[in-house]
């Protein structure tokens, strides 16, 4: 996406005319007119939050559910799913959008971002769009075909809405010495021409310092997956980092490139844009791929190291979504303010699925004393993989993790995030084992009803001490056949 506080750039305005034709190699967004500074001054704070849990909005009515024919699969809306991993890689984290047609997208996975910026940050989203994001389930919602819809209308007053999410996660990055994917498969809008004049769709990502600052862009870093503007059959890849204007990515247009999408034009079916960012080679580089095709690339050697280190050694990345209408980058494409009259509403981008993968690294499996996710396990054998947490263990279940490093430290305690639900009388043991999934446990807790399966609790186990790096297997025994324990996440402690 474009950017955030870079409309308060004054400078950058004289910019603006830099993002031209559509042919233009690095044409990425440009500096918004300066009248939107403006406005920004003048605005200093919305009446509503911006970021809303998704479960915080209005459940959509159970009607919804029910007529999945009321919302018809779009042409090209084909349903396809989250591809499998390949040898070497290793999914970090994923949504299908699968769910039934009308409700919103997961809440444990996603923030709905909402109104015209975030409170306290920059008006317009930074970046002159003009829509009003809302989680109204006719601008955001499952199509009920495993798809992510998002739409942008217009009312009869002429206001925008439309919608943009980012993922809780915001620690998408390579392992030391490896490499991260963030990959999504989208139908950008039907729409183009006068008719499409200032739609801008775009899958994203922000460095992890940004959430709750709002003021630190572009030094903590934006990977720009996907950029498109104004209907037209091109995907934009754009970096941006440093310092706003100018700087070492040429802010506030970064360091872009784009190109047609292959075989078919970039509304008219799904295609899979993805980021990688590769520490394993040297110079260490980012690179973007539509359909699999490399359209740009940008290598370590460009930049200093504070500005290297600014973006890349903080947490990580969160990933964005969302469709915006008007702004710096489809004006400064189309030479013209936008939208226009002839911009038509109700089109919609289709959001297939999105994964984090990563590859390789010195630092793979697990550091021993941060918190390890169940879900992540290396293997599972019973339970439910749910986004942030297996669920449902049950007597003779097992989840192993390969490679926790317990380092020098001797670790005497285990500690577990559970919940149960199990009904009375029933109850179990959470057990750890080292290196074999049959030897002889280091330590245990038993556990029954919490007070339901979303009652969560840290629960401590003694163990024998343990130093080195092993194969954590954590099993479940119970005398009766019940699902007993749900699991968050687990760690050791000295
Ligand atoms: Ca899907």
């Amino acid at each position: 996406m474009a950017t955030t506080p870079r409309h308060l750039a004054l400078a950058a305005a004289t910019a603006l005319l830099a993002a031209t034709a559509p042919t233009t190699s690095t044409a990425a967004p440009a500096a918004p007119p300066a009248g939107s500074a403006a406005q920004s001054a003048a605005s200093p704070a919305a009446p509503a939050p911006h970021i809303a849990r998704s479960a915080a909005s209005p459940a959509a009515p159970a009607a919804h559910l029910a007529q999945p024919a009321a919302s018809p699969a779009l042409p090209g809306a084909t349903p396809a799913s989250v591809p499998p991993t390949p040898p070497g890689w290793a999914l970090r984290w994923s949504d299908d959008f699968t769910g039934p047609a009308g409700t919103p997208p997961a809440a444990n996975q996603w923030l709905v971002d909402l109104g015209h910026g975030y409170p306290g940050g920059p008006a317009n989203w930074g970046t002159g769009e003009v829509q009003e994001y809302t989680s109204s389930p006719s601008n955001l919602a499952l199509d009920g075909t495993g798809n992510l819809r998002i739409t942008a209308l217009r009312d009869a007053a002429g206001r925008w809405t439309s919608a943009r999410i980012e993922s809780r996660r915001a620690d998408f990055r390579p392992p030391a010495g490896g490499k991260v994917a963030i990959e999504s498969r989208i139908r950008l809008p039907d729409v183009s021409g006068d008719a499409a004049l200032g739609y801008w769709p775009a899958f994203w990502a922000l460095g992890a310092p940004f959430r709750g600052n709002y003021w630190n862009w572009p030094g903590i870093g934006e990977f720009d997956v996907m950029e498109n503007v104004n209907g037209l059959d091109s995907v934009w890849g754009v970096l941006h980092c440093g310092v706003n204007p100018g700087g070492p990515c040429g802010e506030a247009n970064g360091i872009g490139a784009n190109r047609p999408c292959p075989g078919t034009p970039c509304r008219s079916a799904f295609h899979t844009f993805r980021f990688e960012w590769d520490e394993s080679t040297s110079p260490a580089q980012f690179r973007w791929y539509v359909d699999g095709q490399r359209f740009h690339s940008v290598d370590r050697t460009r930049f200093d190291a504070t500005t290297w280190a600014n973006m890349t050694s903080h947490a990580g990345y969160f990933v964005l979504l969302n469709l915006a209408i008007g702004g710096a980058f489809p004006n400064g494409v189309a030479g013209r303010a936008t939208p226009t009259a002839a911009t038509a509403p109700g089109r919609s981008m289709l959001v297939d699925y999105v994964a984090v993968w990563t590859a390789g690294g010195t630092a793979a499996g697990w550091d021993a004393y941060a918190e390890i996710q169940a879900e992540q396990a290396t293997a599972r054998s019973g339970g439910v993989a749910e986004p942030t947490a297996v669920t449902r263990l049950k007597n003779g279940d097992s989840l192993r993790f390969s490679g926790v490093r317990f380092g020098s430290g001797t670790a005497r305690q285990f500690l577990a995030r559970a919940a149960s639900g199990a009904a009375a009388g029933v109850s179990g043991l959470v057990e750890v084992r080292l290196d074999s999934p049959t030897a002889t446990p280091v330590g245990s807790f038993a556990i029954a009803d919490t007070g339901g399966w979303q009652s969560w609790r840290t629960v401590p186990a003694n163990i024998t001490g343990v130093t080195g790096t092993h194969d954590v297997h954590v099993t479940f025994t119970s005398g009766q056949p019940a699902a007993f324990v749900s699991v968050d996440w687990l760690r050791f402690a000295t």
